[in-house]
């Protein structure tokens, strides 16, 4: 295959070149954006670059329309494949995806049809819907919507099921930190309790007849408090932990993220800031890889608007809804 790369200032732009210089049939393998070369570069400035190929260049002469034939019929896949993995899919679950597509199906495929494909592999990666754990616990590097995602939780079972669940803030160093949980508690009518040790949150667990969402703090598990209160969450039974991530989160920082909150024995990871994210293909992965269901998702900073329980479809959706990544080219 004859490969070349564009680099233009729009996705259409790019997508022209390769129209005009790869002919219709060209296969876009991968859409990025990239710092623009020379001064404009160092101001910042972006491109969009697309890494395309041809089965031959297009000096070559028309083949037979029997060859042409035979040779569309296998870029059906080919080119399902590459979108997948334009998309940021790997090369492996793209490849069974295309090969679970019915031949008439891969040619022209919409968008709508490769992202329901796609979702009948990624059942196993949402949790889907499923009855709230005696207690939830949220757990996650600072700043990535613990907080916001519990409230968001909160308020919806409120709204739709009329129960309010009970809130505990167990973070004992920061003020501001209960305060917020307090102030959402507050609002949503949820009874508030605050653990500053972990005998305060043992006793918080025990107590409590309604399920639980226990916010803590986004602070290093190398802290010897952290490190306790989630060995404490991690070996309690009825206790459902989520790891929360942002969605932009790169496949190299997700393991590592992964490694450090093994303590706590996360069950599900929740991904937030879908809205601020390029892709949520590298997390995804390492959430197959490591075997985490995903609970929610997140995409916007509204209380209790934008969040949503993970399903195959809406995963589906989110690796492959951005135009930059899901492009292909046709004539
Ligand atoms: N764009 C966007 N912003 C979000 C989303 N979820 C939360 N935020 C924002 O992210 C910021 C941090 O949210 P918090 O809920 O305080 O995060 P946290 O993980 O509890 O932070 P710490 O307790 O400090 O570790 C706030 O400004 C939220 O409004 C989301 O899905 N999209
Ligand atoms: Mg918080």
């Amino acid at each position: 295959m004859y490969l070349k790369k564009f680099r233009k200032p729009t996705v259409q732009d790019a997508l022209r070149a390769v129209r005009e210089e790869l002919g219709p049939n060209a296969l876009v393998l991968s859409t990025e954006l990239v710092s623009s070369t020379g001064w404009r570069g160092w101001l910042g400035a972006r491109e969009v670059q697309v890494t395309a190929g041809a089965a031959r260049e297009m000096s070559e002469s028309r083949p037979p329309a029997s060859e042409r034939r035979r040779a569309d019929t296998g870029t059906g896949r080919d080119a399902i494949v590459a979108r997948l993995v334009a998309g940021g899919v790997e090369r492996a679950l793209a490849d069974e995806v295309a090969a679970g597509m019915p031949p008439a199906e891969c040619r022209g495929a919409s968008l709508a049809s490769l992202t329901r494909a796609l979702a009948t592999h990624l059942t196993d990666a949402a949790a889907g819907h499923e009855a709230f754990a005696r207690v939830e616990v949220f757990v996650g590097p600072p700043g990535v919507g613990k907080t916001t995602t519990l409230a968001k939780i909160a308020a919806q079972t409120r709204a739709r099921e009329g129960r309010a669940l009970g809130m505990v803030a167990a973070d004992a160093f920061r003020a501001g930190a209960i305060e917020q949980l307090r102030v959402y508690a507050d609002v949503i009518g949820s009874p508030f309790k605050v653990a500053r040790t972990t005998e305060e949150l043992d006793k918080a667990l025990m107590s409590s007849r309604q399920p639980l969402l226990v916010d803590t703090a986004g602070r290093s598990p190398s802290d010897g408090g952290v490190r306790e209160l989630l060995r404490l969450v991690g070996r309690r039974r009825g206790v459902r932990t989520h790891l929360v991530m942002a969605a932009d989160t790169s496949a190299a920082s997700a393991r590592r993220i992964f490694d450090t909150y093994q303590d706590a024995r996360p069950d599900r990871l929740i991904v937030t800031k879908l809205d601020e994210a390029e892709s949520l293909s590298p997390l995804l992965s390492v959430a197959r890889e490591r075997g985490l269901p995903i609970s929610y998702l997140t995409s916007g900073q509204r209380v209790p608007e934008d969040l949503d329980r993970a399903t195959a479809a809406l995963l589906a959706d989110a690796v492959l809804r951005d135009p930059l990544r899901s492009c292909a080219v046709t004539a």
